[in-house]
């Protein structure tokens, strides 16, 4: 029997490095740091850490603006700590995955330094640069970041394109040789033993030929808004050599941020799988993070998902990341109960594909309020009070009531949560019924169930009455699984008869016994039942 692919049956923590522990007290967190808590993660049972960029930045985006793809940025420690934390991860049978951030560099990359020196370098071209239109930029693009996606450089009188901020100037993917030393700098971590990629906006590489305007819409989430700067076919057959690139080494995993301007678009996402064996291996959809808390909403967006998929293709689900307020927070409204973050945590981990979880979440991390001269985040100092930026969701790791959360023994880079004191690793670990050991049980859950990881989906109760139960089975094995999204109670039926015992649930006692799938849910129940024989 072929083996399954971690990758599919595997559960990826995703980690923002300036947050999770800081080794050195200069209130950033850091390499060895995440080395130091390789054990916690184990005795979580995670099985592949996502890290966002460690690599040399100039942090105008925080490590999304690379000067130096074959280094490790000092903040972080260095390229001894990289290895060292690949070699002890690998001791626990977590695999490290690298953010690679390559639709753009950062404007002190020795390469864009040297294509903005003359028209004349040769690596002019390796950077997208254009007269400009009279005394406008070339085109009407706009960076997602604001304001006009063209910088004027002076020395030599071309505009540069970049489509975030003006530090970080997109790659001319049309160029071969740039393609080919991003491609080398891929294969030196490869070498390294990286098990894969996190690709950093994935559908935006490839821009129009001809620069064509975009077409003039007032709806704010047409896509014709960035028909000729994003999405371009021609993007596909750079993602094809990737895949060949990673083919080349052994169980790599290559997953794409695939960003849209629609809150969710899984046809878009799906089409970067390819034909679902030959472009990446997953691509992130945002529907469900964008959803209001709903059962019905989020079955449609499950059911959505699955279908876009290709026929070989994968899904992968996610319900929170470092650019969007933090889920616990987005789903709980005002309510200070944690019963929705319980019963999104078994959403999201008895779902058919790999989740994603994000750093925190598994102690129900929420916002941090951030005043104005606290804000780092560049979005957030360009559009305080309108939009006050990503910071609320990248605030440190909290790991016990010590002093800065046990982060770090200096005042940290941004404040932490004033909730630390009972929302932390330490106190939820002692506690058998916190939402930290609930995640836990869950991930151990999955590895003696194949039925919940790789078994088929079969929705029952699609959102009506505020339920969503669906079954997961795999050869002889049956799973259902009852969640109530409501405040009220809620009766489930779903008619099957035979043997029935509760293997998890945040509300019943462990191994309660059902003849029938007829009961009653308490409000915010999230129950996991398994058939253990006939009638
Ligand atoms: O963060 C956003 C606004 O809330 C998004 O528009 C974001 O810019 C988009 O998802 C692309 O994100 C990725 O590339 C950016 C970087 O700032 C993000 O952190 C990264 O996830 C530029 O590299
Ligand atoms: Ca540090």
């Amino acid at each position: 029997m072929k083996k399954d692919l971690w990758w599919k049956t595997g559960v990826i923590y995703q980690i923002y490095p300036r947050s999770f522990y800081d080794t050195n007290n200069d209130g950033i967190g850091d390499l060895p740091g995440i080395i130091e808590k390789l054990d916690y993660l184990s005795w979580l049972g995670i099985d592949a850490i996502w890290l966002s960029p460690v690599n040399n930045s100039p942090m105008y985006d925080f490590g999304y603006d690379i000067s130096d793809y074959r280094g490790i940025d000092p903040v972080y420690g260095t390229l001894k700590d990289f290895e060292k934390l690949i070699e002890r991860a690998g001791e626990r049978d977590i695999k490290i995955i690298m953010d690679l951030v390559i639709n753009h560099s950062s404007h002190l990359h020795p390469w864009f330094i040297e294509s903005r020196s003359s028209k004349k370098n040769p690596k002019r071209d390796w950077y997208i640069w254009r007269d400009g239109n009279g005394d406008n930029p070339p085109n009407n693009w706009k960076s997602a970041f604001g304001g006009s996606a063209w910088e004027w450089d002076e020395k030599t009188g071309q505009y540069y394109l970049h489509s975030f901020l003006r530090e970080q100037p997109d790659f001319n993917w049309r160029n071969r040789e740039l393609k080919e030393a991003v491609f080398n700098d891929i294969r030196f971590w490869l070498d390294k033993g990286v098990s894969g990629f996190r690709l950093d906006v994935v559908n935006w590489y490839i821009k129009d030929e001809k620069f064509r305007n975009n077409p003039f819409t007032i709806k704010p989430f047409d896509p014709e808004k960035h028909k000729y700067d994003r999405n371009r076919p021609e993007t596909h057959e750079v993602i094809k050599e990737l895949r060949n690139l990673a083919d080349s080494y052994k169980d790599i995993l290559l997953v794409g941020e695939v960003f849209s301007l629609i809150p969710g678009n899984p046809g878009l996402s799906a089409s970067f799988l390819g034909n679902g064996e030959d472009e990446l291996h997953l691509a992130f959809d945002f529907s469900i993070m964008y959803r209001l808390w709903s059962a019905r909403r989020f079955y449609r967006a499950v059911k959505r998902w699955y279908k876009a998929l290709p026929e070989n293709g994968w899904p992968c689900n996610v319900l929170s990341n470092h650019d969007q307020p933090r889920g616990r927070s987005r789903y709980m409204g005002k309510d200070f109960c944690d019963g929705r973050a319980r019963v999104a945590a078994v959403f999201l981990l008895t779902l058919k594909g790999t989740p994603f979880l994000y750093y925190g979440e598994e102690i129900g991390m929420r916002n941090t309020r951030i005043e104005k001269c606290d804000i780092v985040d560049p979005l957030g100092k360009r559009y305080w009070p309108i939009y006050k930026g990503r910071d609320m969701a990248r605030t440190p790791m909290q790991w016990s009531k010590a002093d800065y959360a046990g982060f770090s023994g200096t005042r940290p880079w941004l404040p932490v949560n004033s909730d630390y004191d009972k929302v932390n690793v330490e106190s939820q670990k002692s506690d058998r019924y916190s939402i930290l050991n609930l995640y836990r049980k869950l991930l151990n859950l999955r590895r003696k169930h194949k039925a919940l990881v790789i078994g088929a989906w079969e929705p029952v109760i699609k959102g009506r009455g505020d339920v969503l139960a669906y079954f997961r089975t795999y050869e002889k094995e049956m799973i259902f699984v009852a969640l109530n999204f409501s405040t009220g109670r809620r009766r489930v039926r779903a008619g099957q008869r035979g043997q029935w015992r509760v293997i998890l649930s945040t509300h019943r006692t462990k191994f309660e016994h059902f003849t029938e799938l007829d009961f009653e849910l308490l409000p915010n129940e999230a129950t996991i039942i398994k058939k253990i024989g006939d009638l």
